[in-house]
């Protein structure tokens, strides 16, 4: 048992105007979209809701709804908040509790509620009816739109008073969306904190993983640093810890098995600190040495990431970034003889989907896939790159993950193998002496400046820096 006292946590201190910003750059974008219609009006927002147990008296574990935290901050459940379009004014409605729940729970009072989320006023649900009377709007906008990502829509709130005032269910989805997809300065700090810290964690893992732990080990350790010295209590979602073959499961969260030498390890790890997530994959040897043929994917996935980032800046199109990963590892692919054909014909075929089976990257925030990939606006989901997240322009202040892979995933090559149409591009002896490779993913978090791309991660990507990594050596010395 180590005897050392705990240390000390080093934490990211939200700054005292953060929603404050989001909302005033929020509400210029939204004026300036609505223009005169928005005079007088107001917007309302319904928080996350409560969920019982069913056969018990606790709740789930309910996250904040993530526009409602994006404005306001407020992380209780029940909760209304109201934007006043004219003057900015920022009101949160609450619960009112009694007191056997106030014995059993935390409850502050509504000064308190202001006070900590610099909020111009809070009152309880109770008052909305009375509140809203006295303000008299000619309209208020609700956030109304089907997720792209759950085909879902939020709740709405629905109380009788609210039929008395004009309502529109358009606007606001489109503007609050759009408004998340490009992070503020702030927001931008907070990534940047928790991209380093995830990205820490990914390292002490490297390091102190061997053959003979468990999978789940490697996202114990994880955890355990990023909440220990951070206080990131959760992940942005489950932890990816796949050995050998089982990183061929894109979303492989079992994490049970036990570690083997000359295994692929990938894994696919991010952080939440303040709401906003990373999303961070590396790939490394089990016992610290790539065989030949790890070496030749993993390169292959390594020089695809790069080229994708050398061509990042503002105005690219994320679909054609989305095709040239899909030529490099093509050619990869060809030249390691796992396809045959001409080169013409394996694009036209789109031969490599059948190991580089994903999209290329998703939008990166307060959701680990984030939001506006497809808002209205914006060059919809294409039938032939149905897997891909996004295909916007890139712009200032996006941050996405560039994430190519390569995987061998036998239910599909062995589909593969009985379609002559595919078949006949396919190098089966070769491709049988790859398959425990398993798959290889590389996953940086990228923020777009005006300047280029910046990458918010820092693990090691080279063979020579993940190897030396993995011995404990500093790999940042080594530049290839
Ligand atoms: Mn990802």
């Amino acid at each position: 048992m180590n005897s050392d006292p705990i240390p000390f946590p080093r934490e990211y201190a939200i700054p005292e105007d953060f929603h404050q910003n989001i909302r005033t750059r929020f509400l210029n974008f939204f004026r300036y979209t609505v223009g005169d219609k928005a005079r007088n009006s107001l917007i309302m927002l319904m928080g996350a809701v409560k969920m019982n147990k069913h056969d018990e008296d606790q709740q789930y574990r309910v996250e904040q709804e993530s526009n409602f935290h994006y404005l306001f901050g407020v992380d209780f459940l029940n909760c209304y908040g109201i934007i006043d379009v004219d003057n900015g004014k920022s009101i949160v409605f609450v619960p009112q509790y009694d007191s056997n729940y106030k014995m059993w729970n935390v409850v502050l009072n509504n000064d308190e509620i202001k006070q900590k989320f610099k909020l111009d006023e809070v009152l309880y649900n109770d008052d909305i009816e009375s509140w809203l009377s006295n303000r008299k709007p000619s309209l208020i906008y609700y956030f109304y739109g089907i997720d792209d990502y759950s085909h879902h829509s939020l709740p709405i709130p629905d109380q009788p008073f609210l039929q008395n005032y004009n309502s529109d269910y358009d606007e606001l989805y489109y503007i609050l969306t759009e408004s998340r997809v490009r992070k503020t300065p702030q927001e931008q700090d907070i990534m940047r904190f928790i991209c380093k810290i995830s990205s820490e964690a990914h390292e002490l893992v490297i390091k102190n993983i061997r053959k003979g732990n468990k999978e789940y080990q490697m996202e114990a350790l994880y955890q355990y640093h990023t909440f220990i010295n951070h206080g990131c209590r959760f992940t942005p979602y489950e932890c990816i810890c796949a050995s050998g073959t089982n990183g061929s499961v894109l979303h492989y969260e079992e994490n049970s098995k036990t570690i083997q030498e000359k295994e692929l390890i990938l894994n696919d790890m991010g952080g939440k600190f303040y709401g906003y997530c990373s999303d961070i994959t590396v790939t490394f040897p089990s016992d610290g040495k790539f065989t030949q043929k790890q070496a030749i994917i993993y390169n292959a996935v390594l020089d695809t990431q790069r080229q994708v980032h050398n061509s990042l800046k503002v105005g690219v199109n994320w679909g054609d970034m989305q095709l040239l990963a899909e030529r490099t590892i093509t050619k990869h692919l060809f030249n390691a003889g796992l396809i045959k054909g001409s080169m013409e014909d394996l694009i036209k075929n789109s031969i490599c989907r059948l190991f580089f089976t994903h999209g290329l990257g998703h939008m990166l925030g307060l959701r680990t896939h984030d939001v506006g990939g497809y808002n209205k606006g914006t060059p919809p989901r294409l039938p032939e790159l149905s897997q891909l997240q996004f295909r916007r322009d890139l712009d200032v202040g996006m941050v996405f993950t560039n994430e190519p892979g390569i995987y061998f995933i036998d239910f599909i090559l062995q589909g593969a193998y009985k379609d002559p149409n595919k078949m006949k591009y396919l190098n089966k002896e070769r491709i049988e002496e790859f398959m425990h490779v398993g798959g290889v993913r590389l996953e940086d978090d990228i923020l777009l400046t005006a300047n280029g791309p910046e990458i918010l991660n820092d693990v090691p990507r080279t063979i020579k820096q993940v190897e030396a990594c993995w011995r404990g050596e500093d790999w940042r010395k080594i530049n290839d």
